[in-house]
């Protein structure tokens, strides 16, 4: 359609240089092995939502593989290689999301990309992500991989002050996104999920970030 043409333009140009690569549907098609790869993950450490340092649950349901997993309690924010939950180490990542990660890392000029923590996000409808930085990875320089899966979410990405005004960045079932450099930093969030469902995952958004934590 023609006005999606030109709203993605425009994005397009929006993005160049930002250091935020916006790779529609490169995660598509989705193996069958993927999905099983994501099932095996959320059966062995399932899906909670964890509890902020103010004391608010978060609205998106979380969980992690990899050597580390991010995990937020009253205590703080932190990387741990013990889940929570189980007092056991994290699911190991599948080689399908390290191998899909780096392929992306490397599509948007980041080679060798490793990642070693891969946080999983679910939301229902109505869920949410307020605006934040990632910012409890050691090193800055290594770029952060995103990975959306089934219901579309508007993405909101502000600037490198929370008083910038966000973009909304439409993201659809496939759609891949490489943060680093000097989007590395950005503020970004997720705004409330609308209603629907979608064809293999339901009524519900699951997200991956993979991410070099250690
Ligand atoms: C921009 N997740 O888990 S991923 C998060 O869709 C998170 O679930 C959102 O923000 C989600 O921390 C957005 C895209 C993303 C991830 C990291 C970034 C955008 C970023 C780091 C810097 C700038
Ligand atoms: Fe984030």
């Amino acid at each position: 359609m023609r006005t999606t043409d030109l709203f993605e333009d425009s994005l397009a140009d929006a993005l160049r240089g930002s250091g935020l690569t916006l790779l529609r549907g490169f995660a598509l098609p989705l193996g069958r092995a993927w999905l099983e790869d994501l099932e095996r993950v959320t059966n062995a450490a399932p899906f909670r939502h964890m509890m902020t340092p103010g004391g608010q649950r978060m609205s998106a349901a979380m969980t992690n593989c990899g050597t580390a997993g991010w995990v937020t309690d009253r205590t703080g924010y932190r990387y741990d290689r013990l889940d929570p939950d189980s007092g056991r180490p994290w699911p190991a990542m599948p080689d399908s999301f390290a191998t899909l990660a780096r392929r992306a890392a490397a599509e948007a000029g980041f080679e060798a990309f490793e990642p070693d923590a891969c946080l999983i996000n679910c939301y229902l409808p109505g869920a949410r992500m307020s605006l934040h930085r990632d910012r409890d990875e050691r090193d800055y320089a290594a770029p952060i991989v995103s990975v959306s899966l089934g219901l579309p979410a508007t993405f909101l990405w502000g600037g490198l002050e929370r008083v910038d005004r966000p973009r909304r960045i439409p993201l659809a079932h496939g759609d891949v996104v490489v943060w680093g450099g000097p989007a590395r930093l950005a503020f970004h969030g997720v705004a409330p999920l609308a209603d629907g469902c979608h064809e293999t995952l339901g009524r519900r958004r699951i997200n991956l970030t993979l991410r070099r934590a250690l």
